[in-house]
């Protein structure tokens, strides 16, 4: 035997290791699963570790890796714990991954087109149309931030929120169907990023700005930057009950044009509180054109840049009392206004920061200079305590600017360009290091620290990852109460982790196991995500959510989560003309639709209504009309209306786009289009 040998023999004769890696001791994510066979525990002796050494030997696996391989595989039909919703970047949709196996479940069309689901091809339409910018479609999106709703500081399962950074948009997913409701547009901004982010409560979404320019964005020249350029933070108002922003309730901050970057609210002890981070109090504003040093430099010369404190309860009594001034039809308060009032303060953040993140008891934030290797934590209370000895200094714009070191509570060297923080139940917080590329261990000290046996503010461990890690997502890991357990590394470049695949390369997602104390994180898996770049995602408890599992009423309509009352209905299937309009009822159930043939003449306008009148679980159905560009996805009761016009006449065979049943391919009609005489 090889020494080789002799350390698997060692590994694979302990029997906890590979029996305890089958366990049934992993939550399995609601009823569906029971009914999967749980593993036996080992069973069968020495056979099967024989073979499980082969196996290792044959693909060259340490025992590190079967360890990984255990904690990641689902044994067919096994839930995963978590669901992880991750923004796809420009992709312009959201992704629902299970863990601990990184299986994508969901991709949902958001503000780009999705064929699958019909998004944009005959369902989804009103709600991109929501969408417009200037009368313009905007068929793509860039998604950084998803936000699941919370209640009381916890996420709850019922919604999830995404902005697009590209276009200052924000759009509403509902959990029951895990379908996009509406998109809002901000009538101030083209540009935002921090978003979406929730209040304790989800009675706020948090949208702020990115890239100043006068809100409206009406022309102005850059000679004009600091006179009318403007940041902002919008404050988009959300009604549960009608699973809806409410528009009419919302209302924005204007703020100087530093170039806002991320927020976060505050919660408990600084419930009421929101926070962000900005990174051009430069001003730099003319990216290089006039002999200025360029926006990568320009931004980056000064040493600290403003953490910005407001005072949401504040804000909104000062909205609701009418002082908020109208631009371009939505409520603002101004710059003047939030400093008279006391509502808006900075502290100085360590050169060009990125993000700013509470901590789970809301008494830290916590920033990261992407360029100094330190986080550094404000305490809320040592903010308050400055705000109320009036130690500040006004910036240009008589913004307060409160004394960095008054309220500092902490600055840890984590590593070399850090970005963004999370944390877990054990007291640690974790850093993402994108120039190591590593993540960070740190001790909170403070209350949570107490569970720490070191309650303290140290780096504890780093783990290496591949590569370039923007944000990290521990499980439940910016709310009041995290998970631990797991954390996925968000890394933007794979390099050499996968197949080559063009010059295009997937980011990687890495699953590092946290739930070991001290120096000891792994990764144990890698997901390539070939779709845009993923920037935020959030990770929720799988058995919080309650997805329906077939639509609650036959006729139903995902767009209004309601029965539709002119939903095509069995029975009553017909073709109905009204002069050169005509309207389609259609119902689709396995393996047939009524009716199977339409004939229409050339320039009718055509509402074709359609019903998947199925019960069972899974029965979806497509209709795929082909040269109309229609493809819907019509899960069990769902109904749709697609209108569109008759405008080349022909013979057009549409058909079920999905293989619902052994005579699938018979599920099929005929759209007869007569040439108008
Ligand atoms: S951002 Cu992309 S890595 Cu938009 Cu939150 Cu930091
Ligand atoms: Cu219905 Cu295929």
């Amino acid at each position: 035997m090889t020494a080789k040998h002799l350390v698997w023999g060692a590994c694979l004769l302990v029997p906890g290791l590979l029996v305890g890696c089958g366990g049934g001791d992993s939550n399995s994510g609601g009823e569906d699963s029971s009914s999967a066979a749980k593993p036996t525990s080992g069973g069968g002796g020495a056979a099967p570790y024989a073979a499980l050494q082969t196996v290792a030997q044959e693909r060259g696996l340490t025992p590190d890796d079967l360890v990984a391989a255990a904690k990641t595989f689902q044994p067919s039909g096994r839930h995963d714990d978590y669901l992880m919703f991750a923004s796809d970047g420009h992709g312009g949709q959201m992704l629902v991954i299970g863990v601990p196996s990184m299986r994508i479940l969901r991709v949902i069309g958001v503000f780009t087109p999705e064929p699958w689901q019909g998004w944009g091809y005959g369902a989804g339409q009103d709600v991109l149309d929501e969408g417009k910018i200037n009368g313009k479609d905007i068929t793509w999106g860039d998604t950084h931030h998803p936000a699941l709703s919370e209640t009381a500081g916890d996420y709850d399962g019922q919604f999830c929120f995404i902005n697009d950074k590209a276009n200052a948009r924000l759009a509403v997913i509902d959990l029951r169907d895990f379908e996009t409701k509406q998109i809002v547009k901000n009538p101030l901004s083209l540009s935002d990023h921090g978003g979406a982010m929730v209040t304790p409560n989800t009675d706020y979404i948090i949208e702020g700005g990115q890239y100043g320019h006068p809100l409206g964005w009406d022309y102005a020249p850059m000679e004009e930057y600091v006179s009318k350029y403007r940041g902002m933070v919008t404050l988009w108002k959300f009604d549960r009950d009608s699973g809806r922003i409410d528009q009419s309730k919302s209302f924005a901050l204007e703020l100087p044009p530093y170039w806002q970057d991320l927020f976060d609210a505050g919660k408990l002890v600084s419930d009421g509180w929101i926070f962000g981070n900005s990174f051009n109090t430069e001003l730099a504003a003319d990216g290089g054109e006039s002999g200025t040093p360029p926006y990568e430099a320009g931004a980056s010369q000064r040493d600290n840049d403003y953490m910005h404190v407001i005072n949401l309860r504040k804000a909104e009594a000062l909205y609701r009392a009418g002082k908020a001034e109208i631009i371009k039809g939505f409520p603002v308060l101004s710059i003047q206004t939030l400093v008279d009032e006391g509502v808006l303060y900075f502290v100085p953040e360590p050169k060009s920061p990125h993000g700013v993140d509470v901590s789970p008891d809301g008494a830290y934030m916590v920033v990261s200079g992407k360029l100094d290797p330190h986080v550094t934590v404000y305490s809320f209370d040592k903010i308050q305590k400055t705000i109320a000895a009036k130690n500040w200094e006004p910036d240009q714009f008589g913004v307060p600017v409160l004394d960095f070191d008054s309220c500092v509570e902490a600055q840890i060297e984590v590593g070399l360009g850090p970005l963004h923080t999370q944390f877990d139940n054990q007291g640690y917080a974790y850093t993402s290091l994108f120039l190591e590329p590593a993540v960070a261990r740190w001790t909170m000290g403070g209350p949570l620290g107490a569970k720490n046996p070191e309650p303290d503010w140290t780096l504890v461990g780093k783990v290496p990852v591949q590569y370039n890690v923007g944000h990290i997502c521990a499980a439940e890991g910016d709310t009041v109460s995290p998970d631990g357990k797991y954390l996925v590394s968000m890394n933007k470049w794979a390099i050499d982790r996968f197949t080559p695949v063009g010059p295009l390369v997937p980011q990687n997602f890495q699953l590092v196991d946290i739930a070991d104390t001290g120096d000891t994180m792994k990764v144990i898996y890698d997901m390539p995500v070939g779709m845009g770049e993923p920037h935020y995602a959030q990770m929720i408890k799988a058995d919080k959510l309650k997805p329906w599992k077939v639509y609650p009423e036959v006729g139903w309509s995902p767009e209004t989560q309601s029965v539709r009352l002119d939903a095509a209905q069995k029975g009553k299937e017909r073709v109905e003309r009204n002069g050169t309009t005509v309207d389609v009822y259609m119902t689709a159930v396995r393996s047939h639709f009524t009716p199977e043939y339409v004939e229409a003449v050339e320039g009718d306008h055509i509402r074709w209504h359609i019903t998947n009148i199925e019960r069972a679980y899974d029965a979806t159905h497509g209709f795929a009309v082909p040269a109309y560009n229609i493809n819907l996805s019509l899960e069990p009761g769902e109904a749709q209306v697609i209108e569109f016009v008759a405008d080349r006449s022909g013979t057009y065979p549409f058909y079920c786009s999905e293989f619902c049943s052994a005579l699938h391919l018979e599920m099929m009609g005929y759209f007869l289009v007569k040439p108008a005489e």
